[in-house]
């Protein structure tokens, strides 16, 4: 585990799900602290810099459909961020969010330096935290997108540290990436719960980093 990177390795940045929905800067539904301009700027420069050194880019997309279940006002009752039982398991309500086509579901740069867009989170039945797989157990293709295009390693960041970040981490360790989360590039819901998913992702393999100790080894 955590081995040096080798000549046969391949790394890509994995954007997960940068979109106006989870900023304070866009005034979106399920705003994120400290998604203001300057960190979506700095998000936005980074993965330009990666893309201009020749590392492919990959985005997650939350794109759901507006009778998802996973909003409390499609739950009469249900208390926002709070959870409720759902055909046996348990279900975060969420403010409406990133509805499919909305300004809310766009992602904050363009498309250009985008290797795949992958979205998630259609199926109104299972939420989708993991840009790899649903909660019905749904796969969205990433895994076999980024096998076939050889890549070993992945730079993770985006939003929520402690939500679908942490999700899409812990399945790729899973799925056999060394992965190198950026921490600065993240932000997350609440701090208890950035510090608690740092320390899940790091005690299950994942490399927890930054865009300058990462920029220092090109
Ligand atoms: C997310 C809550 C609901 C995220 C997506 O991208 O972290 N959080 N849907
Ligand atoms: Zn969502």
């Amino acid at each position: 585990m955590n081995a040096q990177p080798g000549k046969n390795d391949k790394t890509a940045v994995l954007l997960v799900d940068f979109q106006e929905d989870f900023t304070v800067e866009k005034k979106g539904s399920l705003a994120v602290a400290g998604t203001d301009v300057t960190y979506i700027e700095t998000v936005i420069q980074a993965t330009q810099a990666f893309s201009e050194k020749g590392i492919p880019v990959y985005a997650t997309q939350d794109w759901h459909p507006e009778n998802h279940m996973c909003f409390g006002v499609n739950n009469p009752g249900a208390t926002l961020f709070e959870p409720i039982e759902i055909d046996g398991r348990s279900q975060i309500m969420w403010p409406a969010h990133c509805i499919q086509g909305t300004d809310g579901a766009n992602i904050m740069m363009g498309n250009d330096r985008f290797e795949a867009v992958v979205q998630k989170g259609m199926d109104p039945k299972f939420d989708s935290y993991s840009g790899f797989t649903d909660d019905g157990g749904e796969k969205t293709g990433l895994d076999n997108q980024l096998k076939q295009a050889g890549i070993t390693d992945l730079f993770v960041y985006g939003l929520a540290t402690d939500v679908c970040v942490k999700f899409t981490v812990l399945d790729a360790i899973t799925a056999g990436y060394r992965v190198h989360l950026l921490c600065d590039l993240c932000r997350g819901l609440t701090p208890e719960g950035i510090t608690a998913a740092i320390e899940e992702m790091r005690e299950k393999g994942t490399i927890i980093t930054d865009t300058a100790a990462i920029m220092a080894d090109f």
